[in-house]
C-alpha cells in the first residue's frame, strides 16, 4: 500500500510504565499487555494507523520494552520495498545523559526521526486504548481549521476527569480550545450535560514545525514535566493555536450502531476486566470481528482450538467467551470469558466472567470466577479463585476495587 495524500510521519508513545495496571505490567510495558485473546493492547493504535494509510510509524519505547519490542518487530514488519515501516525506538540518551523525562521529551530526544522523514504533519498517538479511529478524517480536520495542533477528545464522566485532560471550548471560534487542564481535580462538566467533561483521548496531530518548535522550547523550560498533556498542549492552548476533533465524527467502515464510538482507556485492571466483558456480550459492544477496519496482530503458530469430554465423559464447552487457537477445553465448562492461545482446562472445572492469558494450565475441580489469570500459570486440582477474597490476597493476588482476582504472570499456586 502507498499512501496519497499529505507526508504523515507518526509517532506511537509507547514507553509508560502504566502502575495502576499492576501486576500485569510487573514484567512488560503497559503497551505490552495482552488483550482480547491475541492482541496486545498496542495493536488497537497501530491497526487504527495503517488501517488510516499512514505507514511510516516509530514507536518511542522506554520502560521493559523487550517484550514489546519483540512483539512489534515480529508482527509488524512492512514492505522495505515501499519504505514503509513500524519500528520500535527505544530511549537512547541521544540528548545527554538521561532517559525519556515525560512523552515530550521522549519526542524532543526522537527530532532526528522527524528530521529524516520531513512529515508535513505528525500524528502522535497513546498506545494503551481500546478503539477504532481513521486518523486521516482527523488529518482533514486540522487542515481545515489551520490549527498548529489538534487534541481527539471524546465526553466521559466527570467522575473521571481526574485521570484525563479537560477541554474547554471557545464559545466564540467552533473547534478552538479555550483551556486545558491535566488531570483536574475539580472541573466543571459540559454546559448541556454537567455530569460530563469533554476529556482529551491523548491522539493529537500537529504541523511538523509547530511540533517541533513546542518540544524544543519545553525541552529548556526547567519547570515542565516535560509531558505531551500537561505541557505540549497548554503550550498550544496559551497561543490559540490548539482545536479539537471531536471523536463522535469519526466515521469507520463496517462499525455497528452498538460499538459506534466505542473508546476505552485501559488504564486499570477494573477498566481491563470491563473492556473484555465487552467483547464477549452477544451483541458485542466492541466488534473485532468487523474486517472492514481489522485489528490487526499475528496470528501466532498454534493448532486450532479443542472442546473434548474429559475424564468426566462431560463435554467441554464454551458460552459467550472467546476462545483462542492452540486452546483444550476438556470436560470444562468456559462462561462468559476470555481464553488466550494455548489455555487447557480440565474435567469438572468452571471458569466464568474471567480472562485467562496463554500458556495457562487450569487442572480439574477449579473453579474460577470474575479473575484475570496472566501467562504461564498451573492452577492446581480443586483450586478455587475469586470466590473467596481474603484467601485469594492470602495467596498474595492482587484484589480490585471492583473485586477482580488478579493471579500474576508464572505465579505458583500451592494446591
Ligand atoms: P496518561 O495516559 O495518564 O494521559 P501518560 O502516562 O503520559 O498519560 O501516557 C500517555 C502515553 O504516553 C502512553 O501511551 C504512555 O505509554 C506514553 N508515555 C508516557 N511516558 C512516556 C515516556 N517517558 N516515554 C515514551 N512514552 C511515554 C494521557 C494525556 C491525557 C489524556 C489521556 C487519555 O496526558 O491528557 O486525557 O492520555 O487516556
Amino acid at each position: 500500500m502507498v499512501s496519497k495524500g499529505p507526508k504523515v510521519l507518526a509517532i506511537v508513545l509507547a514507553g509508560g510504565e502504566g502502575k495502576r495496571l499492576m501486576p500485569l505490567t510487573q514484567d512488560r510495558a503497559k503497551p505490552a499487555v495482552p488483550f482480547g485473546g491475541i492482541y496486545r493492547l498496542i495493536d488497537f493504535a497501530l491497526s487504527n494507523l495503517v488501517n488510516s494509510g499512514y505507514l511510516k510509524i516509530v514507536v518511542l519505547t522506554q520502560y521493559k520494552s523487550h517484550s514489546l519490542d519483540r512483539h512489534v518487530t515480529k508482527t509488524w514488519r512492512m514492505s522495505t520495498m515501499l519504505d514503509n515501516y513500524v519500528a520500535p525506538v527505544p530511549a537512547q540518551q541521544r540528548v545527554g545523559k538521561h532517559w525519556f523525562a515525560g512523552s515530550a521529551d521522549a519526542i524532543f530526544q526522537s527530532l532526528n526521526l522527524i528530521h529524516d522523514e520531513r512529515p508535513e504533519y505528525v500524528v502522535v498517538v497513546g498506545a494503551d486504548h481500546v478503539y477504532r479511529m481513521d486518523f486521516s478524517q482527523m488529518l482533514s480536520r486540522h487542515i481545515e481549521s489551520g490549527a498548529a495542533a489538534t487534541v481527539a477528545a471524546i465526553r466521559q464522566p466527570i467522575s473521571l476527569a481526574n485521570q484525563f485532560g479537560v477541554i474547554d471550548l471557545d464559545p466564540q471560534t467552533p473547534g478552538k480550545v479555550r483551556a486545558f487542564l491535566e488531570k483536574p481535580s475539580d472541573p466543571e462538566g459540559l454546559a448541556d450535560s454537567p455530569d460530563e467533561v469533554l476529556a482529551s483521548m491523548g491522539n493529537y496531530i500537529f504541523t511538523t514545525r509547530d511540533l517541533v518548535d513546542a518540544v524544543t522550547a519545553d525541552a529548556s523550560n526547567e519547570s515542565s514535566d516535560h509531558d505531551m498533556g500537561g505541557d505540549i498542549v497548554p503550550w498550544f492552548v496559551d497561543r490559540g493555536e490548539a482545536y479539537v476533533y471531536d471523536f463522535k465524527d469519526t466515521e469507520v467502515p463496517g462499525a455497528t450502531e452498538r460499538d459506534f464510538g466505542y473508546w476505552r482507556d485501559v488504564g486499570t485492571i477494573d477498566s481491563y476486566y470491563e473492556s473484555h466483558m465487552d467483547l464477549t456480550s452477544i451483541h458485542p459492544i466492541f466488534n473485532v470481528y468487523n474486517y472492514d477496519w481489522p485489528i490487526r496482530t499475528s496470528p501466532g503458530n498454534f493448532p486450532p482450538a479443542k472442546f473434548t469430554t474429559g475424564a468426566s465423559e462431560i463435554a467441554g464447552y464454551a458460552v459467550g467467551s472467546i476462545v483462542s487457537q492452540g486452546c483444550i477445553v476438556s470436560g470444562s465448562t468456559i462462561r462468559n470469558s476470555v481464553l488466550s492461545p494455548n489455555v487447557r482446562t480440565h474435567s469438572f472445572s468452571e471458569v466464568s466472567d474471567s480472562v485467562v492469558l496463554n500458556n495457562v494450565e487450569i487442572g480439574r475441580n477449579c473453579r474460577i470466577r470474575r479473575a484475570i489469570i496472566d501467562k504461564d500459570v498451573v492452577v492446581p486440582a480443586g483450586t478455587n479463585i475469586g470466590i473467596d477474597h481474603a484467601h485469594d490476597r492470602d495467596r498474595g493476588f492482587t484484589v480490585s476495587e471492583s473485586g477482580i482476582v488478579v493471579v500474576g504472570k508464572g505465579t505458583v499456586i500451592l494446591p
